[in-house]
């Protein structure tokens, strides 16, 4: 795993609100995280009780991707790989917080033909409205142009709030500049990137993916973390019910079971 992040690099990411991590896993490590959220979709696919967008049926949004929510609940694999605290000391430096938590995960697999992933911005949707909210997005496969790559809209993190997010579903592609009208001036970054390179992300930056037009899935995983000081802010969004149902609006998010403190300055002194 390659977990150095330069001072450059922080900058990019505070100016962009986005950051290439170009050969994060390489050789056998990337072979173990493609087979460990392989074997975990697959597993995941079968069961009723878990969430996953393929339920949309022949709607818009769900044939955007099949997303899988938190994999490392029901892989021993895919835990002991998400949990490691060079990864959260990374989006903690970038993002300028003492420590973080794990939100969620997701896999997030575009099959072919599926629709593009519209621009929209992460955190509204996220039971915690905050600047510092990152996201760490692996490629599995190599992300092209033809298959559905990310695209970015750069420095859109500072100026988005928390109120509008944009939509998945059937707005189309471009719906959010509705809201952001002055954002459809801005030339969208596209990030092509190889397999095991990763990419993260602000919850408040703008950002999309292409369509898949090839005939091979374009395989992602993704580890949302939140600032260890983040509150509730009333949505339940993808919080486990048992959490939600415990929580009133202004709690600070700190359940170690099920959104466990990956890194923390705190802690490590
Ligand atoms: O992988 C994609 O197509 C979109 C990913 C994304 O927007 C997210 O994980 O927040
Ligand atoms: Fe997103």
């Amino acid at each position: 795993m390659n977990t150095q992040i330069t001072s450059d690099q922080i900058e990019f990411y505070r100016e962009n609100g986005f950051l290439v991590i170009d050969d994060f896993l390489q050789g056998a490590e990337l072979l173990s995280w493609q087979d460990a959220v392989d074997a975990a979709v697959a597993e995941f696919m079968k069961r009723d009780d878990m969430y996953h967008n393929q339920k949309g049926g022949d709607s818009y949004y769900g044939n955007v991707f099949i997303q899988c929510v938190n994999l490392w609940k029901m892989s021993e694999k895919v835990k002991q790989l998400i949990l490691a605290p060079e990864l959260g000391r990374m989006a903690a430096d970038l993002a300028g917080t003492s420590g973080v938590r794990l939100y969620h995960d997701h896999a997030m697999f575009k099959q072919p033909w599926a629709n593009p992933t519209n621009f929209h911005v992460d955190n509204p949707y996220d039971p915690f409205y905050s600047h510092q909210a990152i996201m760490f997005w692996v490629a599995l496969d190599d992300a092209t142009i033809q298959n559905g790559c990310l695209y970015f809209l750069p420095g859109t993190h500072k100026t988005s709030g928390f109120e509008v997010g944009g939509s998945l579903g059937e707005v189309g592609i471009g719906g959010l500049f509705r809201e952001y009208p002055e954002w459809a001036e801005i030339e969208p970054y596209a990030a092509e990137m190889k397999a095991g390179d990763g990419v993260f992300i602000s919850g408040m930056v703008a950002h999309a993916a292409g369509p898949n037009m090839t005939t091979h899935s374009r395989r992602a995983f993704a580890m949302l973390f939140m600032p260890e000081d983040a509150t509730f802010n009333g949505k339940k969004s993808a919080l486990p019910d048992e959490v939600y149902a415990k929580l009133k609006t202004g709690d600070m998010l700190v359940d170690d079971e099920h959104l466990p403190l990956i890194f923390s300055y705190q802690d490590s002194g």
